[in-house]
């Protein structure tokens, strides 16, 4: 499908599409592909308000109301999956399989938040005084303000939107200013589900803004956005982190990694391969959680960089659209760039490099397209610890497991981390208390491809937030104590006296 075909079957009208002034590119061929509107900062106290206004609403709907909302949600987008997978590829330049991957992972967590809206679940606590209950409930919390990146610009909206609104909370969108186009189609199917569900659901539930930092900055230095989730780079994390907590609202914060494998002498290597290219290369390195070190041991090491530098060189890079490429562009030419420094950088540190070069041929014109890099490092350097959001992967060699512990911990990032290994011995060390120092830790899996169903997120300078599955969606909600006495004495709890 063309350009053309991609944007006319979301059914995006002319002036979602052409009505404003942020140019879009696709990473495709550079080509300019719309002009859509911006919010301008002077409207944002107005959408704040149309926020808080919602939850007012919103939060008085028992939790599986909300979640029918959800539940409808899920099915527009399983009626949506094609067209939408096709303006990821289109605007964020993923491969067809990819781009569907990431609506299948929207479907995923509308699934299990519908679950999670008849759950919610609190607890009873035994107290210490006679005829009196202790219990804990969860409640809605505020307007959840969404700060999403480009290189999962629709599945990141969704973890947090699924679980922010079964929780009663409404949800402020801001996307990349890369991305827009995806977002103005999901908010089409939101408008859809919300529409079926009738008029349970306030207006303004979810709203979408774009705009470049202003727009960001009103939602974080809003006191009416309690909860401010932000994807993106540590850069940008260690500013909106700070403003959140300064003004005692709650970041959800979800920044950089830099994932490593340990490859162990017992590692089916035919997979620790297999697992290698996808996590390095997949995405062309653009996931949060993509291979950037590959942890080699000294007696396995050579064998495997040859079998890497093989299968690097099958690798077919290339237009996105076509169904055998695996490898697309970068999401702009500054990326390549930033890329390409890296790896002069890498070199000068006593880095053997084997591709990492620009592609020009066989591939549309005007895109930045790159050979993924493999860069065998002396020792991990000052590079090899920076995340470069590209598909350079750093090997560096190890002898006994507890120095290749070290070496994967000892980076700002902790996000997501793995070992192959067939040593049970091996494989609990690196899950315990002195293994991976990650949120992610994985065996004989890459660090990337988590399922929704898990807590996504990681430690250091990752943000330490939490989201999708597992308990994540405490984090959309305030916690209630309540201790009820139907005794008819007044105990004081630790045998406190104090008698009138
Ligand atoms: C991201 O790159 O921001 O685990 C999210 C993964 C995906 C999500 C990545 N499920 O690779």
């Amino acid at each position: 499908m063309n350009h053309h075909d991609i944007l006319a079957a979301t059914g995006l009208s002319e002036q979602e599409l052409n009505g404003g002034t942020l140019a879009v590119f696709s990473p495709i061929d550079g080509a300019e592909i719309a002009k859509v509107k911006e919010t301008a900062a002077s409207e944002m106290p107005a959408v704040i308000a149309k926020s808080q206004a919602a939850f007012k609403a919103w939060r008085k709907l028992p939790a599986p109301r909300r979640g029918e909302l959800v539940r409808i949600l899920g099915e527009e987008l399983r009626a949506s999956k094609k067209e939408l997978g096709a303006l990821v590829t289109l605007e964020a330049g993923k491969i067809v399989s990819e781009g569907l991957g990431e609506v299948q992972e929207m479907i995923d967590i509308c699934d299990f938040a519908v679950g999670l809206s008849r759950q919610l679940y609190g607890l009873t606590i035994a107290s210490e005084r006679p005829g009196h209950k202790m219990s804990e409930t969860w409640h809605p919390m505020g307007p959840c303000g969404v700060i999403s990146a480009f290189n999962f610009p629709v599945a990141v909206w969704s973890w947090n939107a699924a679980l922010a609104l079964v929780c009663g909370d409404p949800v402020i969108w801001k996307p990349s200013e890369k991305t827009p186009l995806t977002a103005i189609a999901c908010m089409k199917i939101m408008d859809r589900a919300v529409k079926r569900f009738g008029a349970d659901a306030p207006e303004g539930l979810v709203q979408l803004v774009i705009g470049g930092a202003e727009i960001g900055e009103a939602l974080v230095a809003s006191k009416d956005v309690p909860i401010i989730s932000a994807t993106g780079s540590t850069r940008m994390g260690g500013i909106v982190g700070p403003k959140v907590m300064a003004r005692w609202g709650r970041p959800i914060l979800e920044l950089g990694g830099n994932n490593a494998m340990i490859v162990a002498p017992s590692a089916d290597l035919d997979m620790a391969v297999r697992a290698i290219v996808f996590s390095a290369v997949g995405t062309a390195g653009q996931r949060c959680t993509s291979l950037r070190r590959l942890i080699a041991h000294h007696s396995i090491r050579e064998e495997l960089v040859e079998r890497l530098a093989k299968a690097y060189a099958s690798l077919p890079i290339g237009d996105p659209r076509q169904s055998t490429t695996l490898i697309g562009p970068l999401v702009d030419h500054g990326a390549r760039d930033r890329m390409l420094a890296q790896i002069e950088k890498a070199k000068a540190e006593g880095g053997k490099v084997q591709g990492g070069r620009t592609v020009t041929t066989n591939v549309p014109q005007g895109g930045a397209y790159v050979e993924p890099a493999l860069v065998e490092m002396p020792r991990q350097t000052d590079t090899v610890r920076e995340e470069t959001f590209a598909p350079i992967l750093y090997v560096l060699g190890y002898d006994t497991l507890e120095e290749a512990i070290e070496i994967q911990n000892d980076v700002p990032q902790g996000l997501s981390s793995c070992i192959f290994t067939l040593n049970v011995r091996e494989a609990e060390t690196f899950l315990s208390a002195v293994g991976s120092d990650c949120g992610i830790a994985n065996v004989n899996i890459g660090p990337s491809g988590a399922e929704i169903g898990g807590a996504f997120g990681g430690e250091k300078e990752t943000g330490g937030g939490r989201e999708s599955g597992s308990d994540a969606w405490k984090g959309y909600m305030r916690r209630q104590t309540s201790t009820v006495n139907y005794s008819s004495e007044l105990p004081l709890a630790q045998g406190v006296k104090f008698d009138l």
